[in-house]
């Protein structure tokens, strides 16, 4: 039966809301299709403002891999602004999508897209608004299936009691294979229900549905034991890892957003995976191994996306993309390209030790020379065989000698507080760093305009990295340690107003590692924080610490655990982890003895863990464990074609 739009209703309140034309849909390369044609409905959300989902590159592919196939319709939500949820709320207009104005309520399959935790709050509201129960055991066949993906899915326990499902890894196939699941029960009459679905969707070995698990605890609150209570549940549910990009070139029909976003460019992922084995990065861990994307394809997606959405920037996206191993010959291609176009080339930061002046060159040829950054993370050399990140103090003051003396005038670098085995000494060397930076490029270019950004973030310990089992740093010390930097910045007259000092307090930190490391205890904090009118905590303007701090007061009281117990414990090694059931193909032991070799080398013992790409394999377990493998170049090919732009 067809489903009506909402629009009639939602028009005559838009000029009453911020930026309406978030809500209106119709961009560029969006897709409407006839609701009855289709056999599959999915609703897609990235769980934050239009301006910071729309350029969301997971929902875009999804959505396109989804909408080409003629029996499956997808359409995309955000979250409203709370001037458009009272809209809702006082009118009885339910949460919809923007693409044709759909009750989220009505589709078949509501996938929420979560690259951080801190949007745990606006899912609840979205399922509320849309008037879907918030739990999942209050849900009736009437409702869409609810399914988290993205990196925060790799723990979906604080969300467990929330979401019917969660999907780890990469979701291209398996977005496909689970709408199979459902065409083929829908198309049998929906025999058992939507609990028959779910058992069909866990039965598949690749889709986790946390009702069809019994968690414990012990006496002292910590968790005894996570067991499958259904017979078709697989004891641990694994990752998904989507080998060969080039057989999958999307974004093919890149959005082209209708409001100012976060992002207004075409970016294109050159690899996924990263196996560098900095110690704190989930990223890297959880994406296991690096798979290039070829020069060929890269360059067709350029040339592609570039015509379809007149997008004047390209983004060549990674988790380390100076790493790719033909990146000087996309690079160069590229620039030769779109010599003398509106179109420039930009990359995210680069490692210290993977830049090269040739190809910062490139990258600036037809556009401007904006600043460079790197992130060595770590404020002194001793943290950063700590982190494995292992760029010498040599290596960094050469690179933005290089980079100072080539014309650049500004560098930012990133760094981390609260790294494990962290004095307030590690933290102070970064103002020396930034000094030395700052004179060395004084010496080289022989001027006094030059600047550093020193950026710094809360370092938060997350599940399947070494640091799974950290203590996190406290708010008081994180703060106390960020204020003596800003002093030490600030006191040397010679450089205070040449280094910008940029940070996050130590708050939201807390909470991101809460909601991080959390179990299915914590669900009911989130859902407190959210009747308590929590809303977008990814934004600073809207995150209030208080709340969180008495909700989890409140929901864990007699539990014996508290939100310290979550946060700046460290854990053992027999300690059974809320995400121990969850495969990422990472081997725990290799992980523990990774984080054993992180605390020696704090000590000043030399382990560093090299990157499986160039050195033999140091049996991680991800390959074998997956059935995946490297995929890297050199291919040797061109970057074809060459089109006239
Ligand atoms: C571009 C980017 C941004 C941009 C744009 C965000 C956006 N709208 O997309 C900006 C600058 C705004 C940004 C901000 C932040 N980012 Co950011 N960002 C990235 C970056 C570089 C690329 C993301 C990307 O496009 N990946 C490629 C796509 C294809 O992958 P994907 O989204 O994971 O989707 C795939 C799967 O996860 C899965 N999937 C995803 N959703 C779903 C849903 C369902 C239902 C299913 C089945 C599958 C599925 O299928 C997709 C295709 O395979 C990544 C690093 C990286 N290379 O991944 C960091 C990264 C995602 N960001 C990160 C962080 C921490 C942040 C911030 C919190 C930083 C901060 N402190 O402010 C904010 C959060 C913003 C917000 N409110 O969401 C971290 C996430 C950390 C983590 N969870 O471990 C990353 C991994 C960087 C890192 N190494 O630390 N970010
Ligand atoms: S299994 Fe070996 S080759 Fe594969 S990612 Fe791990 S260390 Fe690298």
């Amino acid at each position: 039966m067809s489903v009506a739009s909402l629009f009639d209703r939602l028009e005559p309140h838009l000029l009453s809301v911020s930026k309406p034309i978030q809500y209106v849909g119709g961009e560029l390369n969006s897709v409407g299709k006839d609701w009855d044609s289709v056999d599959v409905r999915w609703a897609l959300m990235y769980p934050d403002a239009y301006e910071v989902g729309l350029p969301n590159q997971g929902v875009q592919i999804l959505y396109e891999v989804l909408n080409e196939r003629p029996w499956i319709l997808a359409e995309r939500t955000y979250s409203v602004w709370p001037d458009m949820e009272q809209v809702l709320r006082e009118q009885g207009i339910p949460q919809f999508t923007v693409d044709s104005h759909r009750p989220v309520g009505a589709f078949d399959l509501f996938g929420i897209s979560f690259s951080t935790e801190l949007g745990y709050t606006n899912m609840l509201n979205a399922l509320d608004l849309a008037g879907i129960p918030i739990r999942s055991a209050d849900r009736t066949d009437e409702h869409p299936v609810v399914i988290a993906g993205g990196h925060a899915a790799f723990n979906p326990e604080p969300i467990a009691d929330f979401v019917d499902a969660a999907v780890l890894g990469d979701g291209e196939e398996i977005v496909l294979a689970i709408s199979e699941v459902v065409r083929e029960w829908k198309g049998e009459g929906s025999p058992g229900g939507r609990v028959e679905l779910l058992r069909r969707l866990a039965a598949s070995g690749g889709v986790y549905v946390p009702r069809f698990y019994d968690v414990s605890y012990d006496d002292r609150g910590h968790l005894a034991a996570v067991v499958p209570n259904h017979p078709d549940a697989p004891d641990r549910v694994r990752k998904h890892t989507l080998m060969d990009l080039d057989s999958w070139p999307y974004p093919a029909n890149p959005l082209v957003p209708l409001a100012e976003t976060v992002h207004e460019r075409f970016s294109v992922e050159i690899f996924r995976g990263c196996t560098r084995g900095c110690r704190f990065c989930q990223a890297g861990m959880i994406t296991r191994p690096v798979r290039e994307r070829s020069i060929e394809t890269i360059g067709k997606m350029v040339d592609n996306g570039v015509k379809k959405t007149g997008f004047e920037e390209v983004g060549l996206l990674s988790l380390s993309s100076a790493d790719h191993t033909e990146i000087g010959e996309v690079a160069k291609g590229l620039a030769d390209r779109y010599e003398g176009s509106n179109v420039s080339l930009s990359l995210p930061s680069t490692r210290v030790d993977a830049f090269n002046i040739t190809l910062a060159n490139e990258f600036s040829r037809n556009g401007r020379r904006s600043g460079l950054t790197f992130a060595p993370e770590g404020g002194s050399e001793r943290m950063r065989r700590v982190i494995n990140k292992m760029v010498t103090e040599e290596d960094l003051i050469r690179t933005v000698a290089t980079a100072y003396s080539n014309g650049w005038r500004q560098v930012k670098l990133y760094f981390m507080c609260g790294l494990p085995t962290e004095t307030d000494d590690d933290v102070l060397q970064i103002a020396e760093l930034a000094k030395k930076v700052i004179a060395k490029g004084r010496e080289v270019s022989g001027r006094n305009d030059i600047r550093c950004t020193v950026s710094i973030g809360g370092f938060v310990p997350k599940p399947h990295t070494p640091f799974q089992w950290a203590s996190q740093l406290d708010v008081e010390t994180t703060d106390e340690r960020l204020r003596k930097l800003r002093e030490t910045v600030r006191a040397d007259k010679r450089f205070g107003r040449a280094i910008g000092f940029r940070y996050h307090d130590g708050q939201p930190g807390i909470i991101e590692g809460l909601l991080s490391r959390g179990d299915r205890r914590v669900g009911r904090i989130i859902e407190e924080v959210w009747r308590d009118g929590g809303r977008f905590d990814g934004w600073s303007e809207h995150f209030s610490f208080e709340r969180w701090a008495a909700a989890a007061a409140r929901a864990l009281e007699g539990t014996g655990v508290d939100l310290d117990w979550y946060t700046t414990r460290e854990r053992d090694y027999d300690e059974i982890l809320p995400w121990d059931h969850l495969d990422s193909g990472l081997d725990k032991d290799w992980l523990w003895s990774d984080w054993e070799d992180a605390l020696a080398a704090a000590d000043g013992s030399e382990v560093e863990v090299e990157d499986c790409r160039w050195t033999p394999c140091y049996d991680c377990g991800v390959c074998p464990e997956m059935g995946t493998e490297i995929q890297i170049g050199p291919t040797g090919r061109q970057l074809l074609p060459l089109s006239v732009v």
